[in-house]
């Protein structure tokens, strides 16, 4: 079994729409899905707030290659725009972290770097993470201790706006 923790972003167009659109998507392999949250930017780019959500997915064969093709499917899906690094997009769907056979896969592929290799510094991906799965672990130290690490103001910037992510 393959099982992977992908993190959802729009702060384009429709939000909502897009996050709709990358769940529909993603349909055949979602285990769960979190609240939504509209976050404070992260980064050197003013922009607008996003929309942030983690779904949790499996499939019994899948790759973290094939993890990745999906997620950029997803991406297409919602006709996705993005011109600046760090800068606004319709959508953004970021392979966080991929177990195999109950293993958690770890990667240097500059194309699909496992555990995301920036994970553990956003609040956006943490928080919604949190609210799914707790106890899990990210680079084998707890969610809860990353987000301790964490700026006040930037676990602050996540705010729960809907209970469901198909909200
Ligand atoms: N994604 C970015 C840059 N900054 N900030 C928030 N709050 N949420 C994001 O998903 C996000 C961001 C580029 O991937
Ligand atoms: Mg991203
Ligand atoms: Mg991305």
């Amino acid at each position: 079994m393959s099982r992977a923790v992908l993190s959802l972003g729009s702060n384009l167009g429709d939000r909502r729409a897009a996050l709709r659109l990358a769940l529909d998507v993603l349909a055949p392999w979602v285990q769960a899905v979190s609240p939504v949250y509209e976050t404070a930017p992260w980064g050197p780019v003013p922009q607008q707030d996003y929309l942030n959500a983690v779904v949790v997915v499996a499939d019994p064969a899948a790759s973290p290659r094939d993890w990745l093709a999906r997620a950029h499917a997803a991406e297409s899906a919602a006709g996705r725009v993005r011109d600046v690094r760090w800068g606004p997009r319709t959508l953004d769907v970021d392979v966080v972290t991929v177990e195999t056979a109950g293993a958690v896969v770890e990667s240097d592929d500059p194309e699909l770097t496992l555990p995301h290799p920036r994970a553990a510094q956003r609040a956006f991906v943490l928080v919604p993470w949190t609210a799914l799965e707790p106890d899990a672990e990210l680079a084998g130290r707890p969610l809860a201790a990353w987000l301790a690490a964490l700026p006040a103001d930037e676990v602050d910037g996540v705010r729960l706006v809907a209970a469901q992510g198909r909200a």
